[in-house]
This record gives structure tokens, C-alpha cells and sequence, in this order.
């Protein structure tokens, strides 16, 4: 919308009521600052983080590709035949054709995601690839609870699949929570769930501070996002990406810092940062297995078996339901 002025109550108007906008200004009035990850992922956020899944610095998406395509096999044995898959996010289509692969005749597969357009565009090359799969996508947030359909006559087990250590998104008491949703909609089958491990810290932090700057453009495309759809005047030379690992609670912790003192405005509404002061975007929790299998133990699982790559950096794990 160019001809809107950044900042001017016209600009604001038209998207004031959305989540993002009401999200976003609670942030900037809540100390510290803090706002959900999940608005990374506009199409340009998106696309930033498939490129930082090719990272030479980003393992965990290629360690986790590596750990299923070993471990298929002995999925399919334990997911058992006509398995109904339900995925917690559309996520990415090549993680969930390794375990389409090697079972016997899937059933069904649903893919659970906010974004409908994400899902119908996995679901049509799904069903072009797997003629006798019934693809049956869920719009929904995952994080509460979701109608899923009823399980069919005849069908086998229901199995949750939650790649890429998304987990580490939530914190404790969050992962807590969702796994215990999950666990009511997965009764009588398991959960397969990716984890990202405590591991050397060094390695962490050239993770998240990439060489190229893919995830400081990652972290700063949330500033770009309000400027397109929240009417702001972030100015994003003005703002430094902040990525580093906190070893006591075993996460990455995302900042955008203030390189200096500066108003910005959004949704018409203005607010004062000073040096240095940062808003939080994001935490990535690391786990150690045993800590992993505490919390799903916690949310009413009965922890399985545990595959990981040999440097011991990813983990995926069977929890029974
Ligand atoms: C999608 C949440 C698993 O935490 O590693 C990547 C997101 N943030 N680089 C992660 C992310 C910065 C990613 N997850």
C-alpha cells in the first residue's frame, strides 16, 4: 500500500484488528519486550527459513533427515499397517515422504496448520505422489485443541509427527501442555517428535549466527512484517540481531537490539526505545534425551526408543500415547 503514510491512523486502520497487530502492541507495552515466534513466518519469513535450513552452520534439519531416513524402517514396524498420520504444522513435505516411504499402506495423513494455503498446496503434491493415501489437511492451531476426524473403521494406529524440534519453541510448562493435547487426540498409538539437544555451545551459537546473515535477515524480516502490514517505521538498519544461548534454562535466546535511542511507531501508536533495549522473538529450548523423556513422561507418555545421528546433535523420539 504505498500511498499510505507510515505511522498516520489511515495506515494503521486497515489492519489494526489483526492478531499480529494486537500481539505486537502488547509487546511494545509489556517490559521486557517479547512476541510469539510464530510471526516469523510471513511468505518472506518462510522463505528465509528454508534458506536457513541449507545453512552450512544450521544443522538440525539435515541431521534430522538423516536420523528418520536411518530409523524408517523401524517406524513403519511400529506404527503398524493403515496408520493414520496426524502432523502438528504442514511442515516440510520431504520429512513426512521418508515415513510415507517405508510404511505399509498409510492411511491417512493429516497435516495440521493455522495457514490454509500452506496445506492445500502439500496436500495436492501428496495426492498426486500417493495415489491411495487419504489426504486430509486440518486448518487449526495445534497448539490448542483440534477436531480431528474420527478414526476409520478398520483403520490402524495413530501416530503425531512433530519434526524439527519445533518443541523448543514452547517453553517447559508449554511443551507440558501441547503434549498433553496431543496425547488425548493420539490414545492408543505414539507421538514420533524431534529434538534438538544440549550440545557444545560454541556449535549453538554459529547455528543461529550465521556466517551469511540469513538468520539476522530471519529475526529482522518481524520488523519488515509490521512495516507492510502493521503501517510501522521500523528502520531496520537500526536494529541489531541478537542470538546466543543461555546455558542454565538450555535455550537460544533471539533479540532485536536498539543501536540506539529511537520512537517507532505502529498501528498509529507511538513508542520509545532506548540503546540497547531489545524485543525477544524468540527461544529455542534444548534438551538432553533424558529430559526429553521426563517431559513426555510428565504429559502421560510412555517414552520409546530413541534414534540420533553419531555426533549426538539431533534426536527423535517414539513416545506411546
Ligand atoms: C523452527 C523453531 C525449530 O529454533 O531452530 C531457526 C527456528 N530460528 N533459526 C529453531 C529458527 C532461528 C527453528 N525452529
Amino acid at each position: 500500500s504505498p500511498s499510505l503514510v507510515p505511522g498516520s491512523a489511515d495506515a494503521a486502520a486497515p489492519r489494526a484488528g489483526s492478531e499480529f497487530a494486537a500481539d505486537m502492541l502488547k509487546a511494545l507495552d509489556t517490559r521486557p519486550r517479547s512476541i510469539s515466534p510464530k510471526y516469523f513466518y510471513d511468505s518472506a519469513g518462510s522463505q528465509l527459513f528454508d534458506a536457513i535450513c541449507e545453512l552450512p552452520e544450521y544443522y538440525p534439519t539435515r541431521t534430522e533427515i538423516g536420523i528418520l531416513t536411518q530409523c524408517a524402517g523401524e517406524v513403519a514396524q511400529l506404527a503398524g499397517p493403515r496408520a493414520e498420520i496426524v502432523e502438528f504444522g504442514a511442515g516440510s513435505l520431504l520429512k513426512i515422504r521418508l515415513l510415507l516411504d517405508a510404511m505399509k499402506e498409510p492411511a491417512r495423513y493429516m497435516p495440521v496448520d493455522i495457514s490454509g494455503d500452506h496445506l492445500a498446496g502439500s496436500a495436492a503434491a501428496l495426492r498426486r505422489d500417493y495415489p491411495g493415501l487419504d489426504v486430509h489437511p486440518v486448518v487449526g492451531d495445534y497448539t490448542q485443541r483440534v477436531l480431528l476426524p474420527v478414526p476409520r473403521a478398520g483403520g490402524g494406529r495413530r501416530i503425531g509427527f512433530f519434526p524439527g524440534s519445533t518443541i523448543g519453541n514452547f517453553t517447559p510448562r508449554e511443551a507440558v501442555h501441547f503434549l498433553e493435547v496431543a496425547g488425548q487426540v493420539l490414545r492408543g498409538g505414539a507421538l514420533l517428535l524431534g529434538a534438538d539437544l544440549v550440545k557444545d555451545p560454541a556449535v549453538l551459537h554459529a547455528a543461529y549466527n550465521d556466517s551469511a546473515g540469513v538468520t539476522a535477515a530471519f529475526n529482522l524480516n518481524l520488523l519488515a512484517r509490521a512495516n507492510r502490514e502493521l503501517g510501522a517505521d521500523f528502520a531496520l538498519d537500526q536494529w541489531a540481531h541478537y542470538a546466543f544461548y543461555e546455558p542454565r534454562q538450555q535455550r537460544i535466546e533471539m533479540h532485536l537490539v536498539s543501536r540506539r535511542a529511537q520512537q517507532v511507531t505502529v498501528c498509529g501508536q507511538r513508542f520509545d526505545f532506548a540503546e540497547g533495549e531489545a524485543l525477544h522473538t524468540e527461544n529455542s529450548y534444548k534438551f538432553t534425551i533424558e529430559g526429553l523423556r521426563a517431559l513426555a513422561m510428565e504429559a502421560g507418555f510412555r517414552p520409546g526408543p530413541v534414534w540420533c545421528d553419531a555426533r549426538q546433535l539431533f534426536s527423535v523420539h517414539w513416545l506411546y500415547a
